[in-house]
């Protein structure tokens, strides 16, 4: 068969199963087109996007302006090395320094990679500006956090699946529960060497646990208190996903309407990914302000795609979408509509025990144990009803749609998220 023949769907999952590693267990659908909230399969059947590429997709698939950027770029100059200067890094780190409010940024590709430049940064800050002993330094993180799939983020990870055989594991991390600040206090005052503490500001992965409403703030204040750098990943709920520009809130720029500047944390070092290129590309990022950037020298960090001009005129075209589209306000209108629609419903279900969030990354919880399948099977019924979402893990199915969707599309898919529900009660 030449592989330049129309596939069906079944071919191409057959050619995964044959010749991709199994790293993933996707849901039986193949796409093969992408357009706003929409996504279509080999057989042109067109559904409705719930997860956003796990929160890429934020600004809707192949958005124009970021697809007209990318092109235009690709066609001029694609990669030059950090070897060399070029025109267009420059003029994007002052773009996204100014949009989110720091001194300096070293740009990654991957979400990992930048989490993992964050941990060296830290750990670099602390030997040479805090003085910790070398060697010594200690990260605070969080159980069930999700950070990527490094060797050395997964020996912080309590995920077996994840961690399980991959060891030895770096050593330097210490874990305590999300959202509980006497633990993080007890942990700051028994760890003399504590550089870091790295926090999602939602526990995407875990099931979308949103922290009490003063966490992130009293967490801030702690490591100040304690001469700790607060180390925000963003990758998932940054870029105007939670009905925010960030979900930590402080310093941006946004004159968002509804902010009630909570919890109006700026991080002293910001980790974004994902959307920051709206899907099209791989770029993350690392913010942080002087005091804590000048550590890095050159030879220090880099990556030969780290910064590259289709990568920096991809992400200024992604934040002016997320900036002049009021994606973030568009966000926290449609989510308060999302978990007011599903808990109208909810309230006489016997299927769903709740529905939680902030914007448009939202979950539901379903009323049944962990190792059960019927979250994949809502999910699989979803597919077939036109709308397209994962379970996290087990009994938690995750609602991330792109950040462009209208009103009415939003009501339309609660119709076909009750619709289907309802097969299951
Ligand atoms: C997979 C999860 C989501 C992230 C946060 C860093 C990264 C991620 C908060 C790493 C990546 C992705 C990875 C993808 C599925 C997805 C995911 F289910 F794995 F946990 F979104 F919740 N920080 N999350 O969420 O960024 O290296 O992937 O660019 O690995 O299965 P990356």
């Amino acid at each position: 068969m030449a592989v330049l023949e129309k596939l069906t769907s079944q071919e191409a999952i057959d050619l995964e199963n044959k010749y991709g590693a199994h790293n993933y267990h996707p849901l039986p659908v193949v796409l093969s087109k992408g357009e706003g909230v929409y996504v279509w399969d080999v057989e042109g059947k067109k559904y409705y996007d719930f997860l956003s590429a796990y929160s890429a997709v934020n600004q809707g698939h192949c958005h124009p302006k970021i697809v007209g950027a990318m092109v235009n770029q690709a066609q001029t100059l694609t990669l030059t090395s950090r070897a060399f200067y070029n025109d267009k890094l420059g003029e994007y780190e002052k773009y996204i320094t100014e949009f989110f409010g720091f001194d300096k940024v070293l740009p990654m590709n991957t979400g990992a990679e930048a989490v993992e430049t964050a941990l060296k940064l830290c750990r670099k800050w602390a030997y040479e500006k805090k003085g910790i002993p070398e060697n010594e330094a200690q990260i605070i993180v969080c159980e069930n956090n999700f950070h990527g799939r490094t060797t050395t983020i997964i020996s912080f990870s309590n995920d077996p699946v994840a961690r399980k055989n991959f060891g030895p594991y770096t050593a330097g991390f210490i874990k305590i529960e999300y959202d509980n600040l006497i633990a993080l206090e007890q942990a700051l005052e028994s760890n003399k060497n504590v550089a870091g503490f790295l926090v999602e500001p939602i526990q995407g992965e875990a099931g979308v646990y949103v922290p009490s409403d003063d966490y992130l703030s009293k967490a801030k204040a702690l490591c100040e208190k304690h001469d700790v750098l607060f180390i925000a990943d963003e990758v998932q709920t940054g870029i105007a996903r939670t009905g925010r520009l960030l979900a930590t809130c402080g310093n941006c720029s946004c004159e968002d309407k509804n902010c009630s500047g909570s919890p109006n944390v700026k991080p002293d070092v910001l980790i974004l990914g994902k959307a920051l290129s709206g899907g099209a590309y791989p770029v993350s990022a690392v913010l942080a302000d002087d005091h804590i950037m000048e550590v890095i020298k050159p030879g220090n960090h880099g990556s030969t795609f780290g910064g590259n001009p289709v990568a920096a005129a991809v992400a200024v075209a992604a934040l002016e979408v997320v900036r002049d589209e009021k994606l973030a306000e568009n966000a926290f209108e449609l989510g308060e509509l999302f978990r007011s629609e599903l808990n109208t419903y909810i309230e006489n279900s016997g299927i769903v025990k709740l529905v939680r969030g902030k914007g448009l990354l939202n979950a539901i919880v379903i009323n049944d144990d962990e190792e059960s399948e019927t979250a994949w099977n809502i999910c699989v019924a979803l597919k077939e009803n036109g709308l397209l979402a994962k379970p996290t893990h087990g009994n938690i199915i995750r609602f991330a749609p792109p950040l462009v969707m209208t009103k009415e599309q939003l009501l339309d898919c609660v119709g076909i998220i009750t619709k289907t529900l309802k097969e299951f009660e």
